[in-house]
């Protein structure tokens, strides 16, 4: 076979995959809940499930959940160093002046808690996580 008739048969084959690759059908998600927890008014916790995609960062399946969810509402300031800090969650902001703030904390398959050492926006869950908001002082 000719180096031209290769190349063009290589052409042709990856014209035929790319699409498969980046269409959004083939985009495979992965199922995490999110724990809202208030530690100060002590309201009871409320769970959701959102989906996340591979690889997919926290903010992305916040979005995806207040989106479909209308008891689910959150805001976030984007702070130039570290990206998006969470400040409100269904109404409810964290304060400088009153030492009050959202932490975000995950709870794991093997149900081990841990404090990420990063945003909404850099963590990048793992299936079958539990995200846990939790609204604390500092
Ligand atoms: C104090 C502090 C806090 C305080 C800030 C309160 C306040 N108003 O002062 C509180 C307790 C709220 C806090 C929370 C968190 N923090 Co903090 N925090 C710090 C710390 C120790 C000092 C920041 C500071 O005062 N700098 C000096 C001032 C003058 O500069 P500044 O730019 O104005 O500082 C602001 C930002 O740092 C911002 N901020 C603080 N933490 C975080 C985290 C994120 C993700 C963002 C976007 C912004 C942000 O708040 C400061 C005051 O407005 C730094 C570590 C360090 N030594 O720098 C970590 C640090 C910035 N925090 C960090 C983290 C991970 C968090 C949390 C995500 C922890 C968690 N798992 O819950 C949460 C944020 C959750 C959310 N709601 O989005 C990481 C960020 C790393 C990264 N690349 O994302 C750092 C670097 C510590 C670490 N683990 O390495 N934090």
């Amino acid at each position: 076979m000719s180096m031209m008739t290769t190349a063009t048969l290589l052409s042709a084959a990856l014209l035929l995959l790319v699409p498969g690759i980046l269409t959004k059908e083939s985009v495979e998600t992965s199922p995490i809940q999110l724990m809202i927890v208030n530690s100060i008014s002590n309201a009871p916790n409320v769970t959701h499930t959102t989906e996340i995609v591979f690889r997919g960062i926290l903010l992305g399946a916040m979005r995806r959940l207040q989106e479909t969810n209308t008891d689910f509402k959150f805001t976030y300031r984007e702070d130039p160093n570290y990206g998006p800090f969470l400040v409100s969650v269904n109404g409810v902001a964290g304060d400088d002046a009153e030492h009050t703030y959202w932490e975000l904390l995950v709870k794991n398959s093997n149900g081990v808690i841990i404090r990420p050492d990063v945003g909404i926006g850099c963590y990048i869950p793992n299936p079958n996580d539990t995200i846990i908001l939790k609204f604390t002082k500092w």
